[in-house]
């Protein structure tokens, strides 16, 4: 009897475990462009116009390859809206009994096909390194769960610039090489740019007609949209940007969207990309000597490191750790997240190129917008929300930890042992933002102080009973300590009344 193989936008994958279960001369492959998805947040036009054309381009692919497929469009008139809704119309025109499916990246899809009167079977999604049952394992019995020591496992697992037993040049993490600040001039134009051709200009009409007040730009439209250019984009930045990624990794540079990092996420999350592969043509490049160890280390750490970690976790912690909030933060996500005017000229870069590009690098995720969120206090679900709409590369399994975990601590310290935070003198040593900001970084107190200044001891006084016995964090408060009366209140009393002009709606 027919079985119905469910190929989800993130899953565009020919090696997908529910492909490989399925069995092409009787199975019919389902693909939906649903309301259901392309609404739960309110996405980044560049985002659904990604998936939709990957989509689109990838249903081409399997039916050149033998398969198939029953493609819904968006404005198809019989579309149920749903994907539980379109596997239900598809099982009753085809008359099929079961559904293969590979497990989806996020519980609110994992349960909704729980639920299906139809049986479903999820087979795990093979597309990473570790399963849930390898990161289990290694999080069994383990008092504190960091990143480090799974790395090392995924290092010796892969054998990724391994020497034997050893790591390759006798270190396994190159971090401390990979904090320079940016130089004053980029010698890496940034990532390809793809023409869209007619699959992709269709789909931007359709997402323009029915997407077009999101919050983003959908044009100019750049990204690749099939495996081939999500390859060659591979390759370009191997050989030209990869060489100094780890030194500008952390950097940021007033227009400089790109820097030198990779843009690949977008490809990889979505299934254009197999992360092995990736790190092993990465690794090429260090063995036949050209790109530096520190590059391709730091590169092959956040793959197999970061964004297998992340995965494990937000599998490890269940559906619940969404709605984490150890810190208690309840302020509202300020207006400017959403392309609202700021004076603070490092906000202001980073949410302008979310909204042109729907692209923003680590540094500006972690110590912008989400320094800026967890020193004011945001609710960190919201805040979740934002991310997970307005990054083409946002799907919960990978940003709720890197969110809700790394950046809003708000998990309680299951990710990071401290939290990120930081005044301004960080951003001020690792960009240029400060020098054309309103703000004055160097001003801890006043009409001109630098909101992280201000906002980064209020943080930390309204968390002392929390964080003050931390090893990490006791110079901080050793410093605030030695301060004297007049100027502890002075800065509290600043930071309030910031605070109170942002609440107001003010342009601060
Ligand atoms: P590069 O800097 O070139 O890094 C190479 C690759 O490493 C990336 O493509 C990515 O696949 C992987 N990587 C790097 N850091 C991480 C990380 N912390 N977690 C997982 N993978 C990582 N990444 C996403 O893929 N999707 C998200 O929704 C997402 N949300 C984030 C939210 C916050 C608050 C923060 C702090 C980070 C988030 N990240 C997310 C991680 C990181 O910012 C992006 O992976 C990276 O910016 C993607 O750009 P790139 O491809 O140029 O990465
Ligand atoms: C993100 C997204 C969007 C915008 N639209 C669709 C869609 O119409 N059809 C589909 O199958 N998938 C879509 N996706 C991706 C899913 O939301 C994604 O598979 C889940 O969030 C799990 O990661
Ligand atoms: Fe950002 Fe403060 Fe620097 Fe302005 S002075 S760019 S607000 S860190």
């Amino acid at each position: 009897m027919v079985k119905l193989v469910l190929v989800l936008g993130d899953q565009l994958s020919p090696t997908l475990s529910a492909l490989r279960e399925a069995d092409k001369s009787r199975d019919v492959v389902v693909m939906a462009e649903v309301m259901g998805e392309a609404t739960y947040v309110p996405h980044h036009p560049k985002k659904i116009a990604l998936i939709f054309t990957a989509m689109r381009k990838f249903a081409d692919r399997l039916r050149a390859d033998g398969w198939r497929v029953d493609y819904t469009t968006l404005d198809d008139s019989e579309n149920a809206g749903s994907i539980v809704g379109e596997l239900l119309r598809r099982a009753s025109e085809h008359n099929a009994a079961e559904v293969i499916a590979t497990q989806s990246g996020e519980w609110r899809l994992i349960s909704a096909l729980e639920d299906l009167p139809i049986p479903v079977h999820q087979f795990p999604d093979d597309r990473f390194i570790a399963s849930h049952r390898d990161f289990e394992d290694w999080a069994e019995g383990r008092k504190a769960l960091r990143m480090e020591y799974f790395y090392r496992d995924m290092r010796r697992k892969t054998g990724l610039l391994m020497d034997g037993d050893q790591p390759a040049g006798g270190q396994w993490n190159y971090d401390h090489d990979n904090r320079k600040p940016a130089p004053d001039a980029v010698d890496f134009s940034g990532p390809l740019r793809f023409e869209p051709d007619a699959t992709t200009a269709e789909v931007l009409d359709l997402v323009e007609d029915r997407f077009g007040q999101n919050f983003g730009d959908l044009r100019p439209f750049w990204f690749a949209t099939d495996a081939q250019q999500a390859q060659t984009q591979l390759d370009h930045w191997i050989a030209l940007g990869l060489p100094k990624f780890g030194d500008f990794q952390d950097a940021m540079l007033t227009g400089q969207k790109f820097l030198w990092h990779s843009i690949i996420s977008i490809y990889l999350n979505i299934g254009l990309l197999d992360p092995l592969e990736v790190c092993k043509q990465a690794e090429a490049a260090y063995r036949s000597g050209t790109a530096p160890l520190n590059a391709v280390e730091g590169f092959i750490r956040q793959i197999i490191g970061w964004r297998e970690y992340v995965r494990g976790i937000y599998f490890l912690h269940g559906p619940d750790y969404m709605t984490r909030n150890a810190l208690g933060h309840d302020r509202d996500l300020p207006w400017l997240y959403w392309g609202g005017e700021t004076k603070m000229h490092c906000m202001s870069q980073a949410v302008e190129q979310t909204r042109t590009d729907a692209y923003a690098h680590h540094i500006q995720r972690l110590m912008v917008t989400g320094n800026f969120a967890l020193l004011a206090g945001v609710d960190p679900h919201q805040l979740h929300e934002w991310y997970l709409a307005v990054y083409a590369d946002a799907f919960e399994w990978v940003e709720a930890p890197n969110t809700i975990g790394m950046s809003q601590f708000a998990d309680g310290g299951v990710i990071a042992s401290k939290p990120y935070v930081s005044s301004g003198a960080y951003i001020d040593r690792m960009s240029d933002y400060c020098g054309s900001c309103h703000y004055k970084v160097k001003d801890k107190t006043g009409d001109t102080a630098c909101p992280f200044n201000l906002l980064y001891w209020h943080f930390l006084i309204r968390h002392r009973d929390r964080f003050a016995g931390n090893a990490r964090m006791g110079n901080m408060y050793r410093t605030w300590d030695r301060m004297d009366d007049t100027r502890k209140e002075t800065v509290l009393a600043d930071a309030e009344t910031w605070l109170a002009r942002l609440d107001a709606g003010e342009v601060v």
